[in-house]
């Protein structure tokens, strides 16, 4: 039988640490990008967008063309989401 690594006490503590530390800010924004025409691209636009600070999520539809990001807004903002998007070679429109 496999038991908790760790207290239960200590547990919620940490928990409670974690929770205590800044409260976020969560907002999604759609992204209207053009360029996309791959697996390939889905792929390099969701590598650079999960490696910002900030973002929790990226979700990527290459037949609309629309980049969904789900970010902590009081961390990152969506001229970055841009920057990043354009840096790797697409466009975006909005
Ligand atoms: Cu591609």
């Amino acid at each position: 039988m496999v038991r908790a690594a760790h207290p239960t006490e200590e547990v919620a503590e940490r928990f409670g640490k974690v929770a205590q530390t800044r409260e976020k800010k969560m907002e999604t924004i759609v992204l209207n990008v053009r360029g996309m025409s791959c697996g390939g691209c889905v792929s390099s636009i969701m590598n650079v967008l999960q490696a910002i600070d900030g973002v929790d999520g990226v979700d990527v539809s290459l037949e609309r063309g629309q980049v969904t990001v789900r970010y902590d807004a009081g961390q990152v903002g969506v001229a970055a989401f841009k920057d990043a998007i354009e840096d790797a070679g697409y466009d975006v429109a909005g």
